[in-house]
């Protein structure tokens, strides 16, 4: 795992191919060994809508979003706790995150053919002096950086397999979002899609 070079986006640091091919098989058998203590599932919106990524968790506590809103659990919608947070998740988290407080979520989201995720901020956290570190996995994906307030400019940039972004600081709060993946663009995942880790502390 290397560090390398470091682009800004607007406060975001992307660290392009922070984790090489071997590094990205391995993440891959952890996400399969999550999702089968803890199954993907289309979460809901308040409103009923069905998000286009598939998603489930692994730590203290896993992100849902049902009719009820959108929230931290400490289950899955079936019962089960969440999978503690794999040693190989962590050592990237420890790389990126020196010395911040450990992650305590570790969000999987999955994004297959179409799936998108809108311009949002991530806030359901308690203390936003901790970053949020993300990792893309499988196909290419149009990550979109905008401000902390709504509207204004945005940026974009193409994540690849294997990439490593930091979300903090004084961008801790900007609105990103996913417009949209090159389906098929990556080898790594059977069948295609991406995958996407989102750790983050949340107490
Ligand atoms: O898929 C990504 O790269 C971003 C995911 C994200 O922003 C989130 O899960 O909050
Ligand atoms: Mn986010």
């Amino acid at each position: 795992m290397t560090k390398g070079e470091q682009i800004d986006l607007r406060g975001v640091s992307v660290y392009p191919g922070a984790l090489g091919p071997d590094e990205q098989a391995v993440l891959v058998e952890r996400v399969r060994e999550i999702a089968r203590a803890a199954p993907m599932f289309h979460p809901e919106t308040r409103w009923g809508k069905q998000m286009s990524v598939k998603m489930t968790s692994a730590g203290r506590f896993g992100w849902v979003s049902d009719r009820r809103g959108y929230r931290y659990e400490r289950a899955h919608p079936s019962g089960v706790d969440w999978p503690p947070i794999p040693a190989e998740i962590l050592a990237i988290w420890e790389k990126f995150a020196p010395g911040m407080r450990a992650p305590e979520c570790c969000l999987v989201n999955y994004y297959g053919e179409g799936a998108r995720m809108g311009l949002h901020q991530d806030r359901d956290e308690a203390d936003f002096s901790q970053p949020v570190v993300s990792v893309s996995l499988g196909d290419d994906g149009l990550f979109r950086v905008g401000n902390i307030e709504r509207g204004g400019k945005t940026e974009s940039i193409w994540l690849h397999s294997g990439d490593v972004v930091v979300i903090g600081g004084a961008a801790r709060l900007v609105h990103h979002g996913v417009d949209r993946i090159r389906f098929g663009s990556s080898a790594l995942l059977k069948g295609g899609g991406r995958i996407n880790l989102t750790l983050r502390v949340v107490t």
